[in-house]
């Protein structure tokens, strides 16, 4: 191809053309031509160039050698520490709407503005062209995705977390059916992390299958195959006839039997998302993202669409996350981010050490760090930050299912939705149809407070956990959900969990009793547990419930506890009913089967109270 000649070596320029796909050849000319890196990358799933990256980012100081063989730590810079939703945007053609909250910008203002920011950005530096898929290869759930990156962390973590994808890119055979992500981390100081963070944009055009991220590193903005492309995802699902979520997928392993059952669950950012994955005795096959799709039995099967973890290293320590904190301590390919580092070692908060047995000194997200170092606002830096970060393969953990890899994905067979809620849901509950399942994952809510702020924390509605990525209607997107599965065969049973209940200020379980809820779960599916038909749902019945903690924990489970985590606060549905119709009131093109389980609901907990003049009832009420 001519036009990239004197623009990439020879050699690279072959790489290229060897996809024989032309589109892939004009997004690598326009984009090198606007961004103007000194030097041009391509890398295909040859192990020597995918070893050359992670040298790269050694060798630029993106990435430094730890102690430990295979460990480096990478920083982002003080102020690119997590997501930057106020930055992220979609670009909207004339004339298009989407939901409150979702942030958009006009489509051409928008293109203008970062396509200049971009203009050279890779100035002086070089730029990485990698291939990856989206999902297991040679599988119909999976998206090939172009990235084109300045940071050789970014693509070195994209190593870590997402299967190779250059052989994948000639199975496309010339089409233009893949997703481009361009990013550079813009002008780097001496730490290497990004100096104008003011100018961090990231803008999503869907229709165009791009993602444009710029003046970033963090990598929920920075990488384009994690919540970028889920974004892209989500919007091509919602114009065929599958789903792109936020959800992980576990293998659920009940004891003394031979099956597995998998299911998904959405769970919003700290509310157990990654723990209820990680639940000892079970298998994980992904904790972040999944794509859906009927197959043509008319089941539900789900793929991840990552192959590594990029987890909060916050309070992973020998008694909360053993699994994964042995991962931390053995030698391996894995990066650290945002760590404390003395003499080699990483530190981070919760990691199960004696404050004096922390280090007083060390390198950080700060830089420079000592005990008492304050921020400019005169707040006292952490050790590490509360978003600190591990990355690593999810073939590294133990309880890595074996069906990671299978293009064919897992048969999904229920769904956990889990919120964060100190008053209203039961630990676990059965929807009472798919239509009342989609509206328990519409109506997740997240405490956002402590106790500090007064009996109740605020809450934030979370629909599906995912509505910091939504780039299609909401009401669109439900009603899409509601058809899906009405169409399958073999339809999930759908879980509302709610592992944060409290009484009078304390937790009403222990941490690790989530095991038992997602083994009722497993058996309902398997029609094992009959149960009580209440208007929130199906509730587990006592004698069930205390099987399971004997057998599971070997633990006395008494009605006292039952009762007091199964009660029906019908007061506290009854508010939380009011807070979801003013969530959900002006949100335009609702299905009309959320309103219809909302007033049933409503209905059937007004009449309960008038008729008992009771606030809480027990499950045995209903019996
Ligand atoms: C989340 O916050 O949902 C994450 C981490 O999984 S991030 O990559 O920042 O999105
Ligand atoms: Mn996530």
């Amino acid at each position: 191809m001519a036009s990239l000649e004197g623009l990439l070596d020879p050699e690279n320029i072959d790489k290229l053309n060897a996809l024989v796909n032309p589109h892939v050849i004009e997004q690598v000319e326009r984009f090198v031509r606007l961004c103007k890196p000194t030097r041009v990358s391509v890398i295909t799933d040859d192990p020597e160039e995918v070893a050359y990256v992670r040298q790269r980012a050694l060798e630029l100081g993106e990435e430094r050698k730890l102690e430990m063989e295979g460990h480096t730590i990478h920083y982002d810079g003080f102020q690119d520490q997590a997501r930057d939703k106020a930055h992220t945007a979609v670009l909207l053609p004339e004339g298009q709407t989407l939901s409150r909250g979702i942030n958009s910008v006009e489509r051409e203002a928008g293109l203008k503005e970062v396509l200049g920011l971009l203009n050279g950005a890779m100035k002086g530096k070089e730029v990485f062209v990698r291939f990856f898929s989206l999902g297991p290869t040679n599988s119909r759930f999976s998206i090939c995705a172009l990235q084109l990156t300045d940071s050789a962390y970014v693509a070195h973590s994209e190593d870590l977390l997402y299967r190779s994808g250059y052989e994948e890119f000639k199975r496309l055979e010339g089409s233009p059916d893949f997703f481009t992500f361009i990013h550079s981390a813009g002008e780097i100081d001496e730490r290497n992390c990004t100096v104008n963070v003011e100018g961090r944009r990231i803008y999503v055009d869907f229709m165009d299958g791009k993602v444009y991220s710029v003046n970033n590193q963090y990598a929920g903005n920075s990488l384009g195959l994690k919540k970028l492309a889920l974004r892209l995802a989500i919007y091509k699902a919602n114009q065929e006839d599958w789903l792109t979520e936020h959800m992980l997928i576990m293998g659920v392993h009940p004891p003394e039997k031979e099956r597995v059952t998998y299911f998904a669950g959405a769970y919003p950012s700290a509310c157990g998302k990654t723990s209820t994955a990680m639940i000892p005795g079970q298998s994980i096959v992904g904790d972040d993202i999944a794509y859906l799709k009927m197959d043509d039995a008319g089941n539900c099967r789900a793929v991840n669409i990552e192959s590594g973890v990029f987890g909060i290293i916050r309070d992973v320590n020998t008694v909360d996350d053993p699994l994964i904190y042995k991962v931390l301590q053995t030698p391996r390919e894995m990066i650290f981010s945002n760590v404390l580092i003395a003499e080699g070692r990483p530190y981070w908060l919760g990691m199960g050490l004696e404050d004096g047995e922390y280090p007083t000194k060390g390198v950080n997200h700060s830089g420079d760090w000592w005990k008492g170092k304050k921020d400019p606002e005169g707040n006292e830096i952490p050790l590490a930050h509360p978003n600190a970060r591990y990355t690593i393969r999810l073939s590294v953990l133990e309880n890595a299912d074996p069906n990671i890899d299978n293009p064919d994905g897992v048969v999904i067979r229920g769904i956990y939705y889990g919120g964060r809620d100190s008053d209203t849901n039961v630990p676990i509950s059965e929807s009472l149809s798919w239509e009342h399942g989609v509206y328990l994952g519409a109506t997740i809510e997240s405490e956002t407070t402590s106790a500090t702020l007064g009996k109740r924390g605020v809450r934030t509605s979370s629909p599906m956990a995912v509505m910091d990525f939504m780039v299609v209607p909401l009401g669109l997107y439900l009603s899409n959900h509601i058809k899906f599965g009405r169409n399958l065969r073999n339809c999930p049973k759908v879980y509302a969990t709610n592992y944060f209940l409290k009484h009078e200020g304390e937790y009403t379980n222990e941490k690790v009793d989530k095991k038992v809820w997602i083994l009722w779960a497993e058996g309902r599916v398997h029609g094992e547990y009959p149960a009580i038909r209440t208007p929130i749902g199906y509730l587990p019945l006592y004698d069930d419930l205390r099987g399971l903690f004997r057998r599971v924990f070997d633990r006395e489970y008494s009605q006292e506890e039952y009762d007091q985590q199964f009660s029906v606060r019908v007061d506290n549905y009854l508010e939380k009913i009011s807070r979801m119709e003013e969530v959900f009131r002006d949100e335009p093109k609702m299905p009309e089967e959320f309103w219809a389980v909302l007033e049933a609901q409503k209905g059937e907990l007004l009449n309960l109270k008038a008729q008992t003049g009771k606030t809480v009832l027990k499950p045995s009420f209903f019996m």
